[in-house]
């Protein structure tokens, strides 16, 4: 097939009209980037026992290691928020959130400057970093003042408060799960993709309280013991375990 010159330059001058557009197009769109560098994620916690919802005072949970319990306190702090992009970079808040779930304290938070994007892990801890925990380092608050791990034992914070009831065949006993102390601070990895793409986008995180008790130790509240903060074993095995008790929903 041949074609006449005045068809040829028909096709060029459209070919050149459809770059021309293209470029056009794209310079546009870089110019007027609509998305802002910083952004705020709003971090929403919800809590449960293997799928059931957490009610005060009422024995309707059960263990791996077959303890039928009861919560009536679930305090803690979380700090050091890492996100980490798809390409490597990682942003840091440095924010410390107390929570307290009965007194529906600190159940959404704001975290700043998260830039828009896609990312790939999420690390945080529950408890205080080193150079916050440390005998008031904390404004003096009372709930801060309420979380204070005694001078005497090292001072600091409490990491968690988690307390209640258990029962056994012969009796009802009470427990408190206390984490403190640098070595038992509960390091959190969630590897898992999520993209932030608008602003006071919403981040769902969700603690499974069995998880305390389970993997890698099985923790018994009755043969391990019901009151952990005087003793390193038994907070070891209660921080080990408290690496996977929140997932990204
Ligand atoms: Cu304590």
């Amino acid at each position: 097939m041949r074609m006449n010159t005045t068809k040829l330059s028909f096709y060029l001058s459209l070919l050149a009209g459809v770059v021309l557009l293209t470029s056009c197009k794209r310079d546009t769109k870089v110019e007027d980037d609509p998305q802002p560098k910083n952004n705020n994620v709003m971090v929403s916690l919800s809590f449960e026992c293997d799928g059931k919802a957490i009610t005060k005072d009422v024995f309707d949970y059960t263990n791996d290691a077959g303890n039928n319990y009861s919560v009536n306190r679930l305090q803690f702090y979380l700090s050091e928020f890492v996100f980490k992009q798809s390409n490597g970079t990682e942003v840091t808040d440095e924010s410390a959130i107390y929570v307290d779930y009965f007194e529906n304290k600190g159940m959404n938070f704001t975290l700043g400057k998260i830039p828009f994007g896609e990312y790939d892990e999420i690390r945080f801890c529950i408890g205080l970093p080193p150079s916050l925990n440390v005998t008031d380092a904390l404004p003096n608050t009372l709930d801060n003042v309420n979380m204070a791990w005694p001078v005497m034992m090292g001072g600091g914070y409490h990491f968690m408060k988690m307390e209640g009831n258990f029962n056994t065949p012969s009796s009802t006993y009470g427990y408190a799960v206390h984490l403190g102390k640098n070595a038992f601070l509960v390091r959190i990895k969630i590897l898992q993709h999520f993209s932030f793409s608008t602003s006071n986008q919403k981040l769902n995180m969700k603690m499974n309280i069995n998880e305390w008790f389970r993997n890698p130790h099985l923790y018994n509240l009755d043969v391990d013991g019901n009151y952990t903060m005087a003793n390193d074993t038994l907070m070891a095995k209660i921080a080990e375990n408290g690496t996977d008790v929140f997932t990204l929903w």
